[in-house]
Order: C-alpha cells, then sequence, then structure tokens
C-alpha cells in the first residue's frame, strides 16, 4: 500500500487544480475539485497497478476472468480511498482547505452499467477479489448511457437518459494498443487448408472492441485488479466499410445503451450482438495475454493459467468462441479444444423464472454469428452422440442445446462448463430438483451453491461510519478486514450501553434520511416511526403490491381509530420500460402515497415515500436507516437477494418469505430475530401442480381482505382508479402466480407482532445487534474465496495479505 501523508496529499491536489483548471483551491468549484482529487487518487494507485500486472504474468499463477455483461461499481471515489487507505487523511486534508468530502464526492455519477442484483454482484465479487489478493479480471461492456433515470410524472415512471460519461470519464483508462477486432454477419465457408478445414468469411462487419481499464484497488492490499469494459468502434482503416456517418453509428451504438430488463428476455438483435461483442473481445484479449505476456505456446496449458466464468448465461457464447479461437486459429483439434474449454468455463445461473432464460432464434445467430451458430451445432450433435443408447432419449431431447429452432443458452453454458452454481442453498436445490433436474441426473457433480455475498466495506464502513465506529468500539477495529470478528458483538447482547447507541446511531441515520426526503420530496417524516424498506427492482414475484396491501390496511385501520405505531414507509424500486405491470404498481403506490400523506385525519401516523431513482448511491444512504427490512418475494422465485444482507448488516430486522438467502438469515440470526411468513416451497410447488389455488374464495370469505382490495376500485384513490383495477383484477385472477392474497393474512399478522416488538425498544435493538453481527456470514470477501478454491482453483498473489 502506498500511503501519503496529509501534507503530500494537499500539496498534490492544489497542484492538480492549477494543472487542470488552472484555478486555486478557493476558486475551484466541487466538480473541478472532485476531478483534481479523482487524478490524484488515480496516480496514488498507478505503480501499484503496474506491479500487480507484472507480478501476474512473472507468477504464472491461474487467473479468473469474470465475464459480466453489466457491473454495477456505484462510485468509485471513496471506495478506492478506503481501500487505499487514504480516506482518513484525505477527508481531514480537505477538512484543512474548508472543503467537504462529501460535497466533492457528490459530484460523482453512479456507475450504473447494470440493472440490480447480478450487477451488483459482480462488482462486489471485483472488489472483494482484489481484497483477498487473488488475480481476478472483469470482462465486460462500456455502455455510454447506464440504467436510466428515473423520475416520476403524475405518479408514472418516465425514464431519462443516464450519461454517465459526461463527469465520470476519468476512472476508465483506455488502452487503444489492447484493442480487438470482433467480427459479424456475413458469410462464412470452411475450406481445406492443409488438411485442416478453415473458416473463410466474406462480407462481414469488423468492429473494433477498444478497453477502457479501470481499476479495482484491493483494500489494505498491494493488489490492483483490472475490470475491462469494452466499447465498439468503427476500426482504424475500415472507414470503407462504414462510408456513411449512419453506419459509423450503427457501430457505435452497440455499446450505447444497457438494456434495462432484468427478468424478461426479449430477443433483441443488438442484445445479441453486444453479448457477442464483449464475449470475443473478452477471449481474444485473453489469448493474446497467454501468448504475449505468460509467453505460452501450449494451448492445453490454458486451464493452468485462465479461468473463465459465465455471470448467467449472457456471455454464455464464450464457450462457442473459445472453441472457435482454439479449433479455428490455434489449429487445435476439436476433443482437445473441447476438453479445454470444458476445464477453463464455469457457470453462475441467478435465476429460476423461465421468462427469464436466453433462448436465441438460430435464424437470428445464423445471421448476427454465423460461424458461432456452425460450432455450436456442432457441440450439440457431439453432445446427443455421447449420449444415445446411454440415457433415454427424452433425456437427450430435453438437454440438448437447440431445440424448436432455438439455441437455449443455460444449456449450451451447463454442457461446456465444469461447474453450474446456485446462489443459495433453496435456488441451488430448485435447479437440481425442478428447473434443471434433468441436467443434474446427468452431471450432478457439476453442480454445487455458492451464497452470494455483499460488500461490507461499501455497506457499512462506507455507508454507515457511525455504526463502523461503534464495531470499532466494541470488537476491535479488525472486522474491518476480517468480518468474522463481528460476531464478537454478540458478547454485548445484554450491554445496556451498546443497546443504546445502536438505538441512537440509528436515530441520528433516520434524522439524515429525513433531511434527504425533506428536500427530494416535501414530506416530512418522523425520524421517531418505524423506517420500513422495501428496495429492489419492480417486479411481480417481488410482491410490492403485498406492502400496498399492507398500507392500505394500516390506512384503513387510522381512519377507523384503529391505532398503530407511527410508520414511514420507504420505497426505492425502478420498473422495467416495457413491463407494463411493474409500471401500473409504480403508479398505483404513488397515488396511495399521496392520500395518505395528505389526509391530515391520521396524524402522521402513515407516510408513504416512493423515492425517485433507486441507484447504488441512494441505496448507501436509505440502508444505515432502515428499521425493517421487507424481503417479501414469492417463495421459491427470488434465487437469493442481496439487500436483504445489507439491511441486516445495517441493523434493520427482517420481515420475509422462506425464499433465495432469507432463509439463510433465519437461519444465522435465529427464528426469534427475524419474521417469518407466507407460503412454503412445497406448498408453492403443490398450488403450481393442481392448479388449485382460487384467491376469489379468501376474498369472499374474508371481509378484511375484502376491505383493502375494494379501496383499489372504491374511489377512495381516484387518481389511480384504472391502475388500480388492473392490480384488482390481477389480485384475484385464479391461480394468481405470486399468491398475494394468499399470503396476505399472515403478512399482516407478522406485521402486528412487528408493532409489538417495536414497542419494547430494548428487545428491539437486541435484535437488531443479533443481525449485525451475523451479517459476517454473507461477507462477499468469503464468497469470492469459494469461488476461488472450489471453482475457479486460484492461488493467492505474493503482495496479497
Ligand atoms: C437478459 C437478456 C436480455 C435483456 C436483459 C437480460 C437480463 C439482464 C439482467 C436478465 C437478467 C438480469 C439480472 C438478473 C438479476 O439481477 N438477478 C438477481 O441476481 C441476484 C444476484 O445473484 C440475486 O440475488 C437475485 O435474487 C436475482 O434476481
Amino acid at each position: 500500500m502506498k500511503s501519503i501523508t496529509k501534507k503530500e496529499f494537499k500539496d498534490k491536489l492544489l497542484e492538480e487544480l492549477d494543472d487542470q483548471f488552472e484555478v486555486d483551491i478557493s476558486h475551484a468549484s466541487n466538480l473541478e475539485i472532485y476531478r483534481a482529487l479523482a487524478t490524484v487518487v488515480q496516480d496514488g494507485y498507478a505503480k501499484l497497478w503496474r506491479q500487480t500486472r507484472i507480478e501476474e504474468a512473472h507468477s504464472g499463477k491461474k487467473q479468473v476472468y469474470y465475464f459480466s455483461i453489466e457491473f454495477l461499481p456505484g462510485t468509485r471515489l471513496r471506495s478506492t480511498l478506503l481501500n487505499l487507505g487514504w480516506m482518513d487523511v484525505v477527508k481531514s486534508g480537505l477538512e484543512d482547505l474548508g472543503v467537504d468530502l462529501d460535497e466533492i464526492a457528490a459530484q460523482e455519477p453512479d456507475m450504473a452499467l447494470g440493472n440490480g442484483g447480478l450487477g451488483r454482484l459482480a462488482a462486489a465479487f471485483m472488489d472483494s477479489l482484489a481484497s483477498t489478493g487473488y488475480i481476478g479480471n472483469g470482462n465486460g461492456i462500456r455502455y455510454k448511457y447506464g440504467l436510466f433515470k428515473q423520475k416520476f410524472v403524475n405518479g408514472y415512471q418516465v425514464e431519462l437518459p443516464n450519461d454517465w460519461l459526461q463527469t465520470s470519464k476519468s476512472w476508465g483508462v483506455r488502452r487503444d494498443n489492447k484493442s480487438e477486432i470482433v467480427r459479424f454477419g456475413g458469410k462464412v465457408e470452411l475450406v481445406n487448408d492443409d488438411n485442416w478445414l478453415v473458416p473463410k468469411y466474406s462480407g462481414t462487419n469488423d468492429v473494433a472492441a477498444v478497453p477502457y481499464d479501470v481499476a479495482m484497488v484491493g483494500y489494505h492490499q498491494d493488489v490492483v485488479n483490472t475490470l475491462r469494459l469494452w466499447d465498439a468502434e468503427v476500426p482504424a482503416g475500415a472507414e470503407l466499410q462504414y462510408p456513411t456517418i449512419a453506419d459509423r453509428r450503427k457501430v457505435e451504438d452497440l455499446t450505447s445503451v444497457l438494456y434495462p430488463d432484468d427478468s424478461s428476455y426479449e430477443g433483441r438483435l443488438l442484445r445479441l450482438k453486444q453479448e457477442y461483442f464483449f464475449v470475443s473481445a473478452g477471449l481474444q484479449s485473453i489469448l493474446h495475454y497467454f501468448r504475449n505476456s505468460l509467453k505460452q505456446t501450449d494451448p492445453e496449458k490454458l486451464p493452468e493459467h485462465i479461468a473463465v466464468h459465465i455471470n448467467d448465461t449472457h456471455p454464455a457464447m464464450a464457450i462457442a468462441e473459445l472453441m472457435r479461437l482454439l479449433v479455428d486459429e490455434w489449429r487445435l483439434d476439436w476433443d482437445k479444444a473441447w476438453d479445454i474449454t470444458q476445464k477453463v468455463m464455469s457457470y453462475t445461473n441467478h435465476t429460476i423464472m423461465a421468462e427469464a432464460m436466453e433462448k436465441w432464434d438460430i435464424n437470428m445467430m445464423q445471421e448476427v454469428v454465423p460461424r458461432i451458430l456452425q460450432i455450436i451445432t456442432e457441440i450439440d450433435r457431439r453432445y446427443v452422440i455421447s449420449l444415445s443408447n446411454k440415457v433415454s432419449a427424452e433425456k437427450i431431447n430435453s438437454t440438448k442445446i437447440i431445440k424448436d429452432g432455438k439455441v437455449q443458452m443455460a444449456h449450451l453454458a451447463i454442457i461446456g462448463s465444469h461447474s453450474v452454481n446456485g446462489v443459495a442453498p433453496l435456488h441451488t436445490r430448485l435447479l437440481e430438483t425442478v428447473v434443471l433436474k434433468d441436467f443434474y441426473d446427468l452431471f450432478p457433480e457439476k453442480f454445487n451453491n455458492k451464497t452470494n455475498g455483499i460488500t461490507l466495506r461499501r455497506w457499512l464502513q462506507i455507508a454507515n461510519p457511525r455504526l463502523s465506529d461503534l464495531l470499532d468500539k466494541t470488537v476491535g477495529e479488525e472486522w474491518r478486514s476480517n468480518s468474522t470478528k463481528m460476531l464478537e458483538l454478540q458478547d454485548q447482547y445484554d450491554n445496556s450501553n451498546v443497546l443504546t447507541k445502536i438505538n441512537q446511531i440509528k436515530f441520528e441515520n433516520k434524522k439524515d434520511l429525513s433531511d434527504f426526503i425533506k428536500v427530494k420530496t416535501g414530506i416530512k417524516v418522523d425520524p421517531t416511526a418505524i423506517f420500513d424498506v422495501q428496495i429492489k427492482r419492480l417486479h411481480a414475484y417481488k410482491r410490492q403490491t403485498l406492502k400496498l396491501l399492507h398500507i392500505i390496511k394500516l390506512y384503513q385501520d387510522l381512519k377507523n381509530g384503529i391505532d398503530h405505531p407511527k410508520r414511514v414507509v420507504i420505497f426505492g424500486a425502478k420498473a422495467a420500460p416495457s413491463y407494463t405491470f411493474a409500471k401500473q404498481v409504480i403508479k398505483v403506490i404513488n397515488e396511495v402515497a399521496a392520500v395518505i400523506n395528505s389526509d391530515t385525519s391520521i396524524h402522521d401516523k402513515l407516510k408513504v415515500v416512493f423515492l425517485e431513482n433507486y441507484d447504488v448511491t441512494l441505496a448507501e444512504r436509505i440502508i444505515p436507516a432502515a428499521d425493517l427490512s421487507e424481503q417479501i418475494s414469492t417463495t421459491t422465485k427470488e434465487a437469493s437477494g442481496t439487500s436483504n444482507m445489507k439491511l441486516m448488516a445495517n441493523g434493520a430486522l427482517t420481515i420475509a418469505t422462506m425464499d433465495g438467502a432469507n432463509v439463510d438469515i433465519a437461519k444465522a440470526v435465529g427464528k426469534d430475530n427475524i419474521f417469518i411468513f407466507g407460503l412454503e416451497k412445497d406448498q408453492v410447488y403443490s398450488y403450481y401442480n393442481n392448479h388449485n389455488y382460487h384467491p376469489g374464495e379468501i376474498y369472499h370469505q374474508d371481509k378484511e381482505v375484502a376491505a383493502i382490495l375494494d379501496s383499489l376500485i372504491n374511489g377512495t384513490f381516484p387518481k389511480a382508479a384504472t391502475e388500480g383495477r388492473v392490480l384488482y383484477n390481477n389480485f384475484l385472477q385464479d391461480n394468481e402466480e405470486f399468491f398475494v392474497v394468499k399470503d396476505l393474512k399472515d403478512y399482516l399478522a407478522k406485521q402486528a407482532d412487528v408493532e409489538k416488538l417495536w414497542k419494547d425498544k430494548k428487545s428491539w435493538s437486541q435484535k437488531c445487534l443479533v443481525n449485525i453481527a451475523h451479517s459476517e456470514e454473507f461477507d462477499a470477501d468469503s464468497t469470492v474465496n469459494q469461488y476461488a478454491t472450489k471453482i475457479w482453483h486460484l492461488k493467492k498473489l505474493n503482495s496479497g495479505k
């Protein structure tokens, strides 16, 4: 690690301001100071970054390349400062200069190159790989526009472009000399050359992939890894191939926008191109590195040096692309190439939702990636042959890659990898027994679980300095690099001093969030109220609707003179632009909120705040201030969830179904320290199999349920009449997939338990303490350690600690 004194820091910053902007600090804007500071920080790790690359190449140690179409790191400045060990020096140096670090850091836009959990996980893994001393490279796309910005207009979601590069250029280093050419379309013919069938291409569109490398500084480590993000450009010398501006723009369009869907898959041509683009560029650059930097000439050595991880199926073409490079370019025979490929590749599944499973039309693949389609066809052909006469025809048919004119990307990923993992034990079990059962029967040895984790550095150290400080004082500072130490907080279970502190810290954080809410929405909320938080993408299966029905119930009670503790319900959620139902839910929540928030007859006992534009930075504000964490997905639908872990680490209590990693949180803290409700997995599957869920019956038998649902259509919320009707009809459909009405009563009962506990301040704080202590179980550092040792077989760098 490179330390810096306060004086050195201040001198450098002033010099940088002078060099870059010709201003002194008293005349510099916050944006100028931010940019100068970013440069000082980059200079701070530049040498370490270079050294890591040299050590990597010299040591020849195995490296992982994490291929992900999304990375969602949020802001870079603060986490880089923390990891460099510069946070305190910079903070106090800036103070000396009359500058507040918070204001400077606020200049940085989020690097929002992801939709949600999957992209955030990829970013967490990058941080953890560097922080645990492994060589881990990220491979992704440098979208010009990140995930859209969300605004509400008349209660409706409106999407605006997120032009993050305007201010954030500084974190990626363009490396022209590492560019690659990616070939699209055209015709491919196999011709005999020296007894080798080589593809001859004609009429292809060639695109230059130009990398921008983002440094990933390890926490108090001498390891600086690289997240390589590719940009699409017209290749130098190919100007004639793209004569008009429109032609050139079409090339650049390839990496223009991140697709904003996180759970339903649409077979768009451009998306297929994006997938092949970063996969091909990434693998070509790996093989160039293998040859040129590692000085390797024998491709059979590849698995000793390189692991490639496929984050969901979006990069699954990596399997065919590596085969292409080994067979067509390295002229390796098929069987050897296949053996190498399987040893190199591993795959994580993030969903069990059928509509999210990628299936590409073969005609589309023929048009975009003809050689890749040929290779996939050959992989499939050999796969079928390898099983013929060994297993039933049905099993072959249900697992083969190409079916009904479509390429099943999950099948390609599983067949081409040596490891297939789910992201929480329940999820993995469901993959093995339901979703991917036929594969599990054939290849049980490939399947394993790796429970997700979170970056406690960001979610505690950076987002919640008050709680971090308390941890320092109670368990010692070691928890910052070794989170298992957090368990020692459990020893303070009966220490009323510590319990009071936990309470006070939460209150301070809630005051901060209340101020923010006032500024952003004009709504005045009481920081002594329960802060009840649901933050995640908007989706039917995540059931923001169930929360909505609870809100309506509370409102009705308050109107009827039934008292409840004060509560502020806080939502953060983006809906995919094409997801009509999700957008209708947003509208209804906003209109219900408007009615409740302006009804003086309930004396501010209930407030509903839907904050716009939920992103990583907003999450950092909300999470430390949460009392109650809503994890209420329909059981079996949420692969893992990760906001559940972040909220728990910040001392929120969880109300949850036994879904995804909620199950593991419940196990970690014990049933007494979490509120569990709802259908269990077997009940859900029983309804699915028997088609015997009839919500109308519940509605007709239960007046309370009926009254809640009726309010959606009886004029209580007049501005949501249309959308309210949609929700109402949806909830009451026979065999409604998400069991909103079915789980409602149990959910309300658990919320009553929440209220009861809330009145017992000491017990509440004790449960918070237990949750904080046990959140160490979900540290991404240990998740990554398991991937590294069990799947990728990496060894730590010597300079790693
Ligand atoms: C695919 C094709 C075309 C367009 C978009 C997509 C696409 C993009 C992103 C499909 C899915 C995603 C993201 C999925 C996701 O975030 N899944 C979440 O992953 C988390 C990390 O493992 C889990 O915790 C969540 O449970 C899971 O929902």
